[in-house]
């Protein structure tokens, strides 16, 4: 692990508890791109200092006290404007990198992306963050990957430069994923009778953990970090051995994720779009459930699906120890689910739950086909949950539960 310090700043409008939480989560933030915040210094200040955002002293004397130790890294936990970033990184000097919140979101991305798609979504994003902010050097994660880094120079020229090759990066990043966004659509298209799922929530509450355990798909990736899953895997499942249904696992959130990285990652969450249920996943372990249900909230609207029909599900049961505080959160958390993904408990009262709102809107209807149409059999399997199927010399009988809208579309293909 690589050791450095964090600064913060504190203004009388700043809530406590809310900070505490903030400077918690930049820790486990920079320990996921592999570094230890070793020290970190609050200042408390009666408003943001208009050129350096910190006093000139406090960010003087911090970074003197990282040359000292021979750290080369200092996080920022507030977000800062292009402006106040390129001075402090100016004082900074070269050999200290300054990362503030967004910008380690950003690199945490960079690292985890394995798709070309999120690969495409966080290049935008990040082009996009650094396109006001050069200063004619690059941090550290530019350096080690070599590429854009390797062109920048010191000059204004080269600044200039650089940012005429992002924006042009930018617009072919933009067109690249324009198409993938069309093949999803289309691929969305053929899924569109089948009821689907998503699990929504703030990062490592445990959707994966949930997501194989329904789906039993091996290789989801489960890790105790912060944005282990960058990519949304869509599984088909059977929730009974009628009720089938699609399942997403998507990207987690996180307070005040940047605005222009949801932005990018816009079809990579359209599956959240599209669902027809969400499972808001909540870690009941959290010491700021109230702030993640917001974040989760927050998100969602942004997204445009706040209005979708959601089931709470508190994960991690069993990582509980202190019976009164399970019982407290049951009792104002009424209609929620309480599971342990690890331990595997209560996924069958989960499973039920989502039964419900399958049933909903599905009725049961039954045809007889001819056997000269059985390509409609095909249809009617794909697009339904068949309960019963009889066999006579001429024809075959169907039972099966669908929607109303689906049923029409079948009857129309029934010559
Ligand atoms: N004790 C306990 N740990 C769990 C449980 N469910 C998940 N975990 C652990 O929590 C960590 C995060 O789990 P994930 O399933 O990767 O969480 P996630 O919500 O998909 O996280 P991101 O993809 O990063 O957003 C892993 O170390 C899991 O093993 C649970 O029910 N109990
Ligand atoms: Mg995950």
């Amino acid at each position: 692990m690589i050791k450095s310090l964090l600064l913060s700043l504190s203004l009388p409008s700043t809530n406590q508890t809310d900070l505490i939480e903030e400077i918690e989560e930049m820790h486990r933030l920079a320990n996921t791109l592999g570094y230890t915040i070793e020290n970190t210094i609050i200042q408390n200040k009666q408003k943001i200092d208009s050129s350096t955002f910190f006093g000139k002293g406090k960010l003087n004397s911090t970074i003197n006290q990282c040359k000292e130790l021979k750290y080369d890294t200092i996080f920022i936990n507030n977000e800062i404007e292009p402006g106040h970033y390129k001075r402090i990184q100016k004082i900074a000097g070269k050999k200290i990198y300054i990362i503030d919140r967004t910008k380690l979101i950003l690199d945490i991305f960079t690292k985890h992306a394995k798709t070309i798609e999120s690969k495409k979504q966080i290049e935008l994003a990040s082009v996009q963050y650094m396109m006001p902010r050069l200063i004619g050097q690059w941090t550290h994660l530019e350096r080690q990957m070599g590429g854009i880094g390797t062109r920048g120079g010191p000059g204004e020229k080269q600044i200039e430069i650089d940012r005429r090759l992002l924006r042009s990066d930018i617009t072919k990043l933009k067109k690249d994923l324009l198409q993938i966004e069309i093949q999803r659509k289309t691929q969305r298209k053929s899924r569109k009778d089948i009821f689907k799922v998503a699990l929504v929530g703030y990062t490592n509450a445990g959707k994966s953990s949930i997501f194989k355990n329904l789906s039993g798909y091996k290789k989801t990736y489960i890790k105790d970090e912060l944005f282990a899953t960058l990519d949304t895997t869509t599984k088909n499942i059977y929730l009974s051995d009628n009720t089938k249904v699609l399942l997403s696992d998507t990207v987690g959130f996180l307070r005040n994720l940047p605005t222009d990285l949801i932005a990018s990652f816009r079809s990579t969450l359209g599956e959240i779009r599209d669902a027809d249920l969400l499972l808001k996943v909540i870690d009941i372990t959290s010491t700021d459930i109230n702030g993640h249900m917001k974040t989760i909230d927050d998100t969602l609207e942004i997204l445009n699906c706040h209005k979708k029909k959601s089931l709470i599900v508190f994960n991690k049961i069993d990582k509980v120890e202190d019976e009164n505080i399970y019982v407290k959160i049951k009792s104002k958390y009424s209609n929620s689910i309480f599971i342990s993904s690890l331990k595997k408990l209560n996924i069958n009262i989960l499973i039920n739950s989502i039964l419900k709102y399958t049933n909903e809107n599905l009725n049961l209807f039954s045809l007889k086909i001819d056997y000269r149409n059985a390509a409609i059999i095909d249809f009617i399997y794909t697009l339904t949950t068949v309960m019963s199927r009889k066999d006579s010399y001429d024809k075959i009988e169907l039972e099966f539960k669908c929607t109303q809208e689906t049923f029409n579309k079948i009857k129309k293909r029934v010559k």
